[in-house]
C-alpha cells in the first residue's frame, strides 16, 4: 500500500494508528456533485463520466449497484482494477479474469489518475474514483456521494425515477447508515486491522452486536426502512455479501457467520436476487484481494478454499 504526497507516489505502511493500535479510515478528497445546476462544472450528461472501481471493494460495490439499479450502465463506463493492491497501489493490469485496464487513458495505475485530475494531490488512492472525461477532473471518490449522486442527478436522463434515499425516510435513514458504517462497514475493517487485542475486541464485539440487531429488526420487516428498499440496504448488501468468505477468516470476524443469522442472510439472499444486482457480484475478485494484498495480516499470501454459498437459494420475503 501507498500513497500521494504533493503529486509523488510514496510506498508506506497500512493506516493504523500507533497510539492505539486501531484501524482510522481517511476522509475522500474530491467532493464534487453533478447537478444540473447552471452554474456547475459537473452537468449530467449521456458518455461523460467514467467509474474506476475493484470488484473486490465494497464502497465501489454500492456505485456499481446504484448504477445498474439506475439503468446508467449505458450513460457511465466502468473500468475494473486488478485485484492485487501492493506497492503500486490499485493498477489496470489485464490478467486476471474480468479486469478492464484503463479504457480512458491507458495509464498502468490507478494513482496517475489522481495526478492526472490535480498534480498536487495528497491523499490515498482510493476506488470508487468518479471520474469526468471532459475535463480529467475528478467528480469524486467518496461512494457514499456518488451512490446519491446516481439516485437522483440522471433522472432526467434514464427516465429512471425509483428513489433509494427519499425525502421523508432521511432522518431514520442516518443513524442506521451511521451505526452500519461504524460498526460494520468499516467495523469488519476495525477487527481486521486492529494491531492491540483491546482495539480488536471492541471492534469485532460491537460488530456482531450490531449483526444481532439487524438479525432481529429483518425478523419483522423486509428492509431496514420496513417495507421500502433504501440505500441504507445496498449500503449494508456489500459487507454482507462479503463476509462468510472474506471477514470472518482474514479479518477474525468469526464468532458467527452470516449463513448463521437466519433473517440477515435471508435478507442477504433477497438483495442479491433484486434486479441485476447479482451481475454486480464477483466474489472471486475479494477473495483475491483481501488475502493476497495484506501482506501483514497474511503474509504468505495464501488463498483459502472458502465455502461454497447459494445466494440463489430461494428467501421467501415478502
Ligand atoms: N470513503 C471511501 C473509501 C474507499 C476505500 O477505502 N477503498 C479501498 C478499497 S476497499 C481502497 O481503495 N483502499 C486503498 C488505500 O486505502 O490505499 C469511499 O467510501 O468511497
Amino acid at each position: 500500500m501507498g500513497q500521494l504526497v504533493n503529486g509523488v507516489w510514496l510506498k508506506d505502511e497500512p493506516k493504523v494508528s500507533k497510539k492505539n493500535g486501531s484501524f482510522n479510515r481517511k476522509e475522500s478528497i474530491f467532493r464534487n456533485w453533478i447537478n444540473d445546476s447552471k452554474d456547475n462544472d459537473f452537468q449530467p450528461e449521456s458518455g461523460r463520466y467514467h467509474l474506476y472501481v475493484s470488484h473486490a471493494c465494497p464502497w465501489a460495490h454500492r456505485t456499481l449497484i446504484f448504477r445498474t439499479l439506475k439503468n446508467l450502465d449505458s450513460h457511465i463506463s466502468v473500468d475494473v482494477v486488478h485485484p492485487d493492491m501492493l506497492e503500486d497501489g490499485w493498477n489496470f493490469a489485464k490478467n486476471f479474469n474480468e479486469t478492464t485496464g484503463d479504457s480512458v487513458y491507458g495509464k498502468k495505475f490507478l494513482h496517475e489518475i489522481y495526478i492526472q485530475a490535480k498534480a498536487d494531490v495528497s491523499c490515498r488512492v482510493t476506488v470508487p474514483v468518479l471520474l469526468d472525461k471532459k475535463s480529467k477532473k475528478i467528480v469524486s471518490n467518496e461512494s457514499s456521494e456518488i451512490i446519491r449522486m446516481f439516485n437522483s442527478s440522471f433522472n432526467d436522463l434514464t427516465k429512471n425515477k425509483l428513489d433509494f434515499w427519499p425525502k421523508e425516510l432521511r432522518t431514520s435513514i442516518e443513524p442506521i447508515n451511521n451505526r452500519i458504517y461504524e460498526t460494520l462497514n468499516n467495523g469488519v475493517y476495525k477487527a481486521g486491522f486492529s494491531t492491540t487485542q483491546d482495539s480488536y475486541d471492541e471492534a469485532v464485539t460491537k460488530l456482531f452486536e450490531t449483526m444481532e440487531w439487524l438479525d432481529n429488526m429483518l425478523s419483522s420487516q423486509r428492509y431496514l426502512l420496513g417495507s421500502t428498499l433504501t440505500e441504507a440496504d445496498w449500503r449494508l448488501f456489500p459487507t454482507l455479501v462479503r463476509f462468510d468468505s472474506v471477514y470472518h477468516l482474514h479479518f477474525k470476524c468469526n464468532h458467527k457467520r452470516l449463513i448463521d443469522f437466519k433473517h440477515l442472510w435471508a435478507y442477504t439472499r433477497d438483495l442479491y436476487q433484486t434486479g441485476s444486482v447479482h451481475k454486480t457480484v464477483k466474489l472471486y475478485h475479494a477473495t483475491r484481494h483481501y488475502y493476497y494484498s495484506h501482506k501483514s495480516i497474511n503474509p504468505n499470501q495464501i488463498i483459502p478454499m472458502n465455502p461454497t454459498i447459494d445466494f440463489n437459494e430461494p428467501h421467501n420475503r415478502s
